[in-house]
């Protein structure tokens, strides 16, 4: 390939491809560059919006030299690539992460200086990516940071949403939904216009022989709609790697149709036309762990993976590899079941396009794709009515049923006298419609199942997947332990811990290697070290109190004990449980005299999280948070000592200044309900303490950093059926100081009491599904462990630098490399030239 280009060709471009910087004054004249051009602005109108922009493009202008660089290389190199399938990638701000990633946040700094900003507010200009719900989508963004920093060759592919997920604003309390129209400007993203795929819907499907008397499927009629590709950098950290996330976006294919319609008049229904096609990319569905089964989403799931797939294959086509060997080409991981339609599309491309028989594609297919499974709350498995898909997708429906008929023909050759098992394993449920059961359809497509923490991945071999299990033998279901990007989570939030650990041990390395931090334990009785990690807490949660102060108009004081519950709100999470803590914590309060009131240690308890819009329970939860912070607030009686704060909006910006600055954070869901949970290890991993139930990751957490740095309660997974059943059929006993809780928010202590009857009566007469009153008195009294730990500064300050030198396990890059070995056979493509490192 090189050879092709002639030598004095080839000294030109070189000689004038662009370099890293190397001064702040080459940066300057990028920036400026951009801005007096690319923008058209000029010193005397060049704001703060307008410097991020154009320091933005000057390190896009690198980010996609390294970017051609990598895709040439792993196009010669011609090896396995793994392509994530997420519809959601949660990415946040790109600019912090690509000047760190590429070394240059220094000369940035400077250079920024001498055009008179600060680099931290031109930082603040960029909107977030907000292309995601929660933990899912972040994942997946950790995962890309991994994969590339780890020279790995990988793709992201997702939907270019136009409306992000919906900004929040906190209106008399409630949570009222903004649009995030966030692509105004967005120089991250590179529009290929030129890679465009026909992705087609609704229609019929034909059976006829072909001319070797061979009995083809063909899928024809209905609609089609284009589907455009936009880029987006993934650049590594610390190394030339910038990988690709492929956003696919919706917009009418401009086929003969649409001008017969311009020539027979009819304008109006064209444009509406396209305005339909464009529907498919415009919105992220707000649900997390919910599953509505609405048309437009099923639409955006196949969209995506029929485009996505049809990438996939033209690539490794161009290879020129027979077909057989596409499984040691391809990697495809389905990050939960929302791309499991990409396992009947790649059998159609395969048997119906390519020509291949039965059996051998769906080798193929099995041998490819690999499935993550993030839930095993019931409502949030998906699951689409058979009818709608008949209508939507008619050749993949049929080939789902024949894919089930080869399966069930299996079970029962297996499994002869078990006759029920059938109905239990079908992917077809013979409920009325009948409905296609999509997490088994993955399972039944894919040659690897995983969940995403130890306690999870043992739960859904004996839940959800228990007769799979049965069926397939226990290797098929595996564990890999969620991780996080320490690039993120620790260097870019926390810059001054990061330096204040690099200082100790010697380099920066840890960034790349996380188990190093282990070594930070050999300083825990250093004088200097703790007393910095002293300041350094102190003052992060400081900024945080200046958000708040900025954004609330109120006044908390950075010495507090901060308690933060930031999450996705949901039932399971139980921000009620901590409300409910924290109404009963100010009744006990009151009743102490003024002088037994000084011995307490204040507490600023910190909320923060969005409720899906059509989640009323969650929203109400919002609102009491925001009424009890309105009483509690403006008590003269407790004063600083209790203090309640709701932050909006939160997000991935909002994270960031969040997560450095906790003593405690709380991840205290229903045993046995949160997968993993990730923002336990950014808590743990910036040197706050936490409290949780024994669930999802917080399991394998304290196991690492021993079980007395960490706040444990409440009632665990294997006995939650039975409390439950008991709820129901047993003699129901409210815990009594919940009892009390109820008794104030009915008596209108907190406003409106009818408000708050749904929430109250969820416990009192309908169950208590998820244990609140069960867990209630355990977790008041572990709250009151953590307020005498915390008078005891010194030992308080041991357990937080003992704790994040024992939190290497969890970086997600661990976590990619077990992907890596266990499940994509993968293996890494080390760019030829490697950049210095300058963190
Ligand atoms: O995935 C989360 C789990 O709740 C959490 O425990 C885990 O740590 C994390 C990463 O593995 N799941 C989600 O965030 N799920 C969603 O956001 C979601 C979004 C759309 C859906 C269903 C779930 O249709």
């Amino acid at each position: 390939v090189e050879a092709a280009i002639p030598e004095p060709q080839r000294a030109a471009w070189i000689k004038h491809t662009p370099k890293p910087f190397s001064t702040p004054e080459e940066f300057e004249k990028d920036a400026i560059r951009h801005i007096e051009t690319t923008l058209a602005r000029s010193m005397y109108n060049c704001d703060e919006l307008a410097a991020y922009s154009g320091t933005a493009l000057a390190f896009r202008d690198r980010l996609i030299m390294s970017w051609n660089q990598t895709q040439q290389q792993h196009t010669f190199a011609d090896q396995k690539r793994v392509y994530y399938l997420s519809l959601e990638f949660l990415m946040g701000r790109a600019l912090d992460n690509a000047m760190l990633n590429v070394g240059q946040k220094d000369v940035a700094a400077k250079g920024l200086a001498d055009l008179g900003f600060r680099i931290e507010d031109i930082i603040n200009q960029e909107h977030d990516a907000a292309l995601g719900n929660g933990g899912l989508g972040r994942l997946a963004a950790c995962f890309l940071d991994s994969l590339a920093s780890l020279d790995f060759p990988a793709w992201g592919y997702g939907l270019r949403y136009r409306y992000g997920i919906f900004k929040q604003e906190i209106i008399d309390g409630y949570q009222v939904e903004v649009p995030d129209y966030w692509l105004d400007f967005n120089p991250w993203e590179f529009p290929r216009h030129d890679v465009a795929v026909d992705i087609q819907f609704y229609g019929h499907v034909n059976r006829y022989q072909n001319d070797e008397g061979k009995t083809v499927s063909q899928w024809e009629g209905g609609e089609i709609v284009r589907a455009v590709a936009y880029d987006v950098p993934v650049p590594g950290y610390g190394t030339e790697t910038t990988n690709n996330l492929r956003l696919w976006s919706s917009k009418a294919a401009s086929g003969e149709f649409d001008f017969q319609k311009f020539n027979s008049g009819e304008y109006e229904s064209s444009v509406a036309d396209q305005q339909r096609a464009e529907t498919i990319s415009a919105v992220l569905y707000p649900n997390d762990n919910l599953d509505r089964g609405k048309e437009l989403r099923l639409k955006q799931q196949y969209f995506w993976c029929a485009a996505s797939l049809h990438d996939i294959v033209r690539r490794f086509k161009k290879g020129g590899h027979a077909w057989k060997d596409f499984p040691n080409q391809v990697a495809i991981q389905l990050n939960d079941t929302h791309p499991t339609l990409a396992i009947p599309e790649l059998q159609r491309i395969l048997v119906d396009v390519e020509g291949l028989e039965w059996d051998e594609a769906w080798i193929i297919v099995h041998k490819t794709f690999s499935y993550t499974n993030h839930t095993v709350l019931p409502e949030a498995l998906e699951k689409w009515s058979v009818p709608l898909m008949q209508l939507l997708l008619p050749r993949h429906l049929q080939i789902i049923y024949d894919i089930n008929l080869q399966f069930l023909q299996f079970v029962e050759r297996t499994f002869p006298k078990e006759r029920e098992v059938l109905s239990r394993v079908s992917i077809i449920e013979e409920s009325q419609p009948k409905m296609v059961r999509m997490a088994y359809l993955a399972v039944i497509g894919s040659h690897k199942v995983n969940g995403v923490a130890e306690l999870h991945s043992d739960l859904i071999k004996t839940t959800i997947f228990q007769d799979f299990v049965k069926i397939y033998g226990p290797d098929k279901f595996t564990n890999v332990t969620n991780g996080i990007t320490p690039r993120r989570w620790l260097h870019q939030a926390n810059p001054r811990l990061s330096a204040l650990i690099a200082s100790k041990l010697g380099s920066y390395d840890f960034l790349k290697d996380l188990t190093q931090l282990n070594k930070v334990e050999n300083f825990v009785q250093d004088q200097e070290f703790r007393k910095e990690w002293r300041e350094i807490k102190l003052a992060n949660k400081a900024r945080l109190a200046k958000h708040i102060k900025d954004t609330t108009g109120l006044e908390v004081d950075p010495k507090a004990l901060f308690d933060i519950q930031v999450k996705r709100i949901h039932e399971y999470k139980r921000q009620q449980l901590n409300i409910f803590g924290v109404i009963h914590r100010w009744l006990a309060l009151k009743a102490l005299s003024p002088e037994e009131r000084k011995a307490t240690v204040p507490r600023v308890f910190i909320f923060g999280g969005k409720a899906a819009p059509g989640y009323w329970m969650a929203k109400t939860v919002i609102h009491l948070i925001n009424q009890v912070g309105k009483v509690i607030n403006a008590d003269s009686d407790v004063g600083d000592l209790l203090k309640v704060v709701f932050v909006e909006d939160y997000n991935v910006s909002k994270a960031e200044i969040i997560v450095p600055a906790s003593d405690i954070s709380e991840h205290i869901s229903t045993a046995g309900t949160e997968a993993s949970g990730t923002s336990n290890m950014k808590f743990v991993l910036n040197g706050g303490l936490i409290i949780g139930t024994c669930d999802g990751a917080n399991i394998e957490i304290t196991r690492e950093i021993g079980e007395n740095n960490i706040f444990l309660f409440g009632n665990l997974a294997e006995d939650v059926e039975e409390l439950r059943h008991g709820h129901l059929y047993g003699n129901y006993q409210l815990d009594e100081g919940l009892a009390k809780v109820f008794d104030e928010i009915r008596n209108g202590r907190f406003g409106d009491a009818q408000a708050f009857t749904a929430l109250i009566n969820a416990i009192v007469d309908h169950g208590d599904y998820y244990l609140v009153s069960d867990d209630f008195n355990s977790y008041c009294k572990t709250q009151e462990l953590i307020d005498e730990a915390y008078k005891d500064q010194e030992e308080w300050l041991t357990k937080s630098i003992t704790s994040v030198a024992r939190m290497g396990f969890f970086s997600s890059d661990r976590c990619i490399e077990e992907y890596a070995e266990t499940i994509w056979n993968l293996e890494p493509q080390k760019p030829k030239e490697s950049a210095a490192l300058d963190a």
